[in-house]
Formats: C-alpha cells, structure tokens, sequence
C-alpha cells in the first residue's frame, strides 16, 4: 500500500536524495583515503559541510520561512519562529570514514516545538525512511511498523556506546550487562538515527542511548512513534531532545526494557 506524500515530505525526500548524490561520491574516495597517511579525517569534514549545505539551499529554496537547526552550522532563525528544520548530514561519521556503509542523512521538521516529519535516508542502501505526524511511517512505499515481539529473551536490542571517555562508562557497562543477560543480543552500529529508523522498522526491537544531540533522534523519534513504537528518555521523560537520553521499542518490551536498564542504575 502506497501513500501520497505530503509537500514537506517530499520536499525533505528530494533534498536528501540530491545531497545523498555527492555524498556518494564521496564515500567512494574515503575508501580510497584509507590508504593514504593523513588518512580521511579532513575530507570528511569538507564532505559532511558540503552536504549541509546542500540541503540547507534545498530546504530553504523550497521553504524560504522556515529556520534551521544543524550540526555543523548550528542554529539560523527564519522568518517563521515556528518552524524550523532540524538537520544532520552525515549520521555515524565515524562509519563513514572508516569506509563502513552505516551512515545516514537525517532531516526532521519542527512545528512549534513537535517535530511533525523526519526522513533518514541511507544512501549506500538507497533506503528512504520517512515519517510524518498521522501519517504513518514509511520504508520507501512500504508502511513500517515496530516488530510484535514480546519475549526479551527473543528479542535484538540496539544501542549506542559513550565516546571518547565522556559519559559514564561504568554506568553502561552495567547497563548492556542486564540486557545480555536476558536478551537474544545488543548491536552497536554507530549511528543514532538508522538505530531508530531500523527499530520503527521492525529490525531492532528496542534501542537506547545517552548523550545524543537533538539531530541524531529528531527525525528517528516521530519515526518510531509513527510505526507504533514508544520513545521516551530513558526515565520515561519526554524532554530527549533537550537530555540526549533515548529508550525507544515496541510497545510490548518498551517498559521491560527500560525497567532492565533502569535497575542497573545505581
Ligand atoms: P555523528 O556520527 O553525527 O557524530 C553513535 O553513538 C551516535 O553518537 C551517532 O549518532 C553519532 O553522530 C554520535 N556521536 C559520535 N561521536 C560523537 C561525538 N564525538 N560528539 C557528538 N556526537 C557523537
Ligand atoms: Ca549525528
């Protein structure tokens, strides 16, 4: 069953399959970089600004109003207060340089203070995440919706791992113990964004992580709702965007899951 897109939505789609064409390319050449003894760190930085910027001219061609609220170039107020673009070009750079096809292109729409749309999109794959507020979420012209199962010890769960020694490692060593114990297994991709994408999807039953900048989870967060899943702060609080905290999972394992980590808290 396929839907029609709304205008916003398709706006969104078309900027990120115009940037995803560059960026592309340049994935191509990290690979080659790899090699070389600088290595692609500087390069990467260039491709994750060009490809901001690529959807910062899409966006505000399509919607000179709106504002935006990006990873590299911070915060642009428009003419519109209450609408603004909220932007990541490259979701698990850290993949991306190291020539690993998990990364992804998030943009999501905020209407007065809700995030009304996200798309993620996942150029390697040519996979088109999209989702928008009573509208459902969507793989390409698929419906997606968050996996129906209900047994942990059946159950995959995604999440991220606090980097460079900032957050508390003790903290989630005790947290991926708990969840071992009584799950089928933890995944750790890199990247926040396709982790929400894949749960709203039914491929991850559940995923958390702390830290998270409001461009990693703005569009996977009304992702997941939209194909029937539950996201909160890891405390059950709303306020991710502000806390970077982030439990999301299908409604059957939501409160399981979040009581498994919760415990582990000392
Ligand atoms: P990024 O690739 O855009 O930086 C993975 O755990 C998540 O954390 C990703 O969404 C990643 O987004 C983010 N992340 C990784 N390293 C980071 C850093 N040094 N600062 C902020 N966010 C980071
Ligand atoms: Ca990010």
């Amino acid at each position: 069953m396929a839907t029609l897109q709304s205008a916003n939505i398709t706006v969104m789609v078309k900027a990120a399959r115009k940037a995803a064409g560059k960026l592309k390319r340049d994935y191509g050449e990290v690979e080659q970089l790899q090699v070389s003894t600088k290595g692609p760190a500087d390069f990467v930085t260039v491709a994750d600004i060009r490809t901001e910027e690529m959807l910062r001219d899409s966006l505000a061609h399509a919607r000179p109003e709106y504002g935006f609220l990006m990873e590299e170039s911070g915060t642009i107020a428009g003419n519109d207060p209450n609408r603004r673009w909220i932007i990541d070009p490259i979701d698990g750079t850290t993949n991306f340089i190291h020539g690993i096809p998990y990364f992804a292109i998030s943009i999501a729409l905020e209407e007065n203070n809700q995030i009304t749309a996200g798309v993620i999109y996942e150029p390697i794959n040519d996979q088109m995440f999209w989702a928008e507020k009573g509208n459902g979420a969507w793989l390409n012209d698929r419906r997606m919706r968050v996996s129906g199962r209900s047994q942990m010890e059946q159950s995959i769960f995604a999440t991220g791992i606090p980097f460079l020694n900032r957050g508390d490692h003790k903290q989630f060593l005790q947290q991926i113990e708990s969840v071992m114990a009584v799950s089928a297994g933890i995944r750790r991709f890199g990247s926040a964004a396709l982790d929400l994408a894949y749960v709203a999807a039914g491929r991850f039953d559940g995923f958390w992580e702390t830290g998270l900048q409001p461009w990693d989870i703005a569009a996977g967060i009304i992702m997941v709702r939209e194909a029937g899943g539950m996201v909160s702060e890891i405390n059950g609080r709303d306020g991710m965007l502000k806390t970077g905290s982030v439990l999301a999972a299908n409604p059957n394992l939501y409160k399981e899951l979040g009581q498994t980590i919760l415990n582990t808290v000392k």
